[in-house]
């Protein structure tokens, strides 16, 4: 008897829509009873030995050599540059890190391969994947109150019953529909509590500011009784063109740096890069540093601000 197939997939929206939609393809066309279960960071620590003996599959998370199916969007994929020099696309195997989600290439994947034509569900699901993962909202008021079925299943998210609760959903989606599982009690339960996180981020948010002129907001809310919301400083300063902030980490502080996704500078600054300056990186509209004491994030977050600030004026001369 040969072994289940299991589907490891990155916890969160699109990694868990990634997980449903190549479980339902493999079923439906190749018959294979393919079973999934989540994957978390600190399963990299002996990557070489992840499930070893075991057949699997891993959807938008680190690239496994002895993986029979294996699709990602994300440029860290690649732990090594052994493990790099390991892939090659194949009919089982697709990486493409222009790709704002995992689920469209794993689609477009299973037609151009399999000659699979995924259901409409599918695709309105692939559809969310690319606007949460991207960050791709409309305005700041979708990404805080957007009441679509998608985004209340993101939001549930940040506050799950439990760990295994994405395995739940994976389940309800390879089935289901989004407003199916946006309708689910617990789904409705975890996501009346999101709510009210959010909306306690949000009134916590205005006594952590530092400083604000007219295009960055510097930020401390390395307390770790303030809770975050990703775009409390957009929210409340939608005509800023940065926000920079100090936020508590396990071992220390972590300086964040992002640009306004709604309100984008005409000449910006690379973050990443700036945020190389100081240990880090990221990507041209966000990234990070760590920081081992407060008064270093401090300064790293301060300078930093300046630094966007400069290259601001600097672009209206
Ligand atoms: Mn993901």
């Amino acid at each position: 008897m040969t072994k289940e197939l299991t589907i490891h997939y990155h916890r969160d929206f699109d990694g868990m829509v990634s997980a449903a939609v190549l479980t339902k393809i493999l079923r439906t066309r190749f018959g294979e009873v393919a079973s999934w279960r989540s994957v978390n960071y600190d399963q990299r620590a002996d990557w070489e030995n992840f499930q070893k003996d075991e057949r699997f599959g891993i959807v938008d998370f680190h690239f496994h050599p002895r993986a029979e199916y294996w699709f990602d969007h994300h440029p860290t994929t690649f732990l090594t540059p052994e493990l790099r020099s390991q892939y090659q696309p194949s009919d089982r195997w697709l990486w493409d890190e222009t790709s704002p989600s995992c689920p469209p290439l794993i689609l477009k994947h299973a037609q151009d391969h399999w000659g699979v034509s995924p259901p409409d569900r599918f695709t309105e699901m692939s559809h969310w994947s690319n606007v949460i993962d991207a960050a791709m909202f409309r305005d700041v008021e979708q990404a805080l109150f957007g009441d679509d079925p998608a985004l209340r299943i993101s939001r549930a998210l940040t506050a799950a019953p439990g760990p295994d609760w994405t395995d739940t959903l994976v389940g309800a989606m390879v089935e289901g529909s989004l407003e199916e599982v946006a309708r689910r009690p617990d789904v409705e339960k975890a996501w009346q509590r999101a709510a009210r996180n959010r909306d306690k981020a949000l009134r916590q948010f205005a006594p952590t500011v530092l400083s604000t002129d007219e295009n960055v907001v510097l930020y401390d809310a390395s307390s770790n009784r303030i809770r975050r919301e990703r775009f409390a400083a957009f929210f409340h300063f939608p005509k800023a063109l940065y926000s920079v902030g100090i936020i508590p980490t396990r071992a220390g502080f972590h300086v964040t740096a992002g640009r306004n996704p709604w309100n984008i500078p005409t000449t910006d600054t690379n973050i990443g890069a700036v945020m190389e300056g100081y240990g880090g990186g990221g990507h041209r509209a966000v990234g990070g540093a760590n920081a081992p004491s407060l008064d270093e994030a401090k300064r790293i977050a301060c300078e930093v601000a300046v630094l966007l600030r400069r290259g601001v004026q600097a672009s209206c001369q």
